[in-house]
């Protein structure tokens, strides 16, 4: 790992060019991660783009360099292009999938079923997020850590641990954490407020509409909630303020896993799964096509809801715990 770790700070120093990108959808470490990168590479003196298939979440439009990300690929060599937090690499999007202008694709990635699609793949299901093995890197490079880089490293940890409550919360995540805080002069609870006391009317609103769709199945052990399209017209609020909704379900006692059954079109779901830790979930994601970790996965299904559910439900079920 740690050669790797060489090996990728080598082709840094020596690059000019940098194209990074994420997945579909970006969670909080899919924009820290980049984020954090693009600040760091930045700070050396490299020419940065950052490309992601889908817009910044309104949340996350406080971290530095968020309104620069393009979902544009321009036209332009890199030296290096780097895939963050993929899973798939079929999730960097169409523009991305078809983009082959760079000399050496860098693969960062803690998702355990992530394929080796990089000349360099820093693969470890170990680190509590992506962002992590950005901190790794920078800190191979001899960097100090500034505000920019600091802010985005420190929100990928904060957000893929759970605020550090998650059991992938280990010592280099709150190590690193602590490093970030100091060296970019951080203030903890200015984050948290922005990331959990800002939350906008219209998700509470939404929350409120999708909480009496609770249902309970596996005598109380299976928990599930439900988004349909028409809620979203009736709140004005779009998909992305779902986020977190999951963890509903999964915070009532008993309950060892939550599911998230998401409506996309009018016969097709994005289904969510999240785990206090009993059950995999990443396998059960599989039956579909899905993946994941052991304690947060997902996958697509078609049909109503009430098919979606029986298919689910089938899966959970063939599941022994
Ligand atoms: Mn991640």
């Amino acid at each position: 790992m740690t050669g790797k770790i060489q090996q990728i700070a080598d082709a840094v120093k020596q690059c000019k060019t940098v194209m990074i990108t994420s997945h579909e959808g970006p969670d909080g470490d899919a924009i820290g991660a980049s984020l954090g990168l693009a600040a760091f590479l930045k700070a050396i003196g490299k020419d940065v783009t950052v490309h992601l298939a889908d817009p910044v979440p309104e949340l996350y439009r406080f971290l530095p360099g968020s309104d620069l990300v393009t979902p544009d690929i321009p036209d332009q060599d890199f030296d290096l292009a780097f895939v963050l937090d993929i899973g798939e690499f079929r999730r960097t999007g169409s523009k991305f999938c078809a983009f082959t202008r760079f000399n050496q694709l860098i693969n960062l990635d803690h998702h355990l079923t992530c394929e080796e699609f990089g000349h360099i793949n820093l693969i470890d299901e170990k680190a509590a997020a992506t962002g992590l093995l950005v901190w790794r890197i920078a800190k191979a490079c001899g960097f100090r850590a500034d505000y920019n880089t600091a802010v985005c490293l420190y929100v990928a940890i904060l957000t893929d641990t759970g605020s550090f409550r998650y059991s992938n919360a280990n010592r280099e995540a709150f190590e690193s954490a602590g490093e970030l805080l100091e060296q970019g002069g951080l203030n903890a609870w200015n984050i948290a407020e922005k990331l959990y006391e800002s939350q906008p009317r219209k998700r509470i609103e939404l929350l409120a509409l999708a909480l009496p769709t609770l249902e309970f199945v596996r005598e109380g052990k299976v928990a599930s909630i439900t988004v349909l399209l028409e809620m979203y017209e009736k709140t004005g609020a779009g998909a992305e303020l779902t986020d977190g909704f999951v963890n509903y379900p999964r915070s009532v006692a008993g309950v060892d896993v939550s599911i998230f059954f998401r409506q996309l079109e009018e016969r097709r779901f994005k289904v969510g799964f999240r785990s206090k830790g009993t059950v995999n979930v990443a396998t059960l994601a599989r039956a579909f096509g899905g993946g994941g970790h052991h304690n947060a996965s997902g996958g697509m299904v078609d049909g109503t809801l009430e098919e979606v559910k029986k298919i689910v439900y089938g899966a959970v079920d063939a599941v022994q715990w």
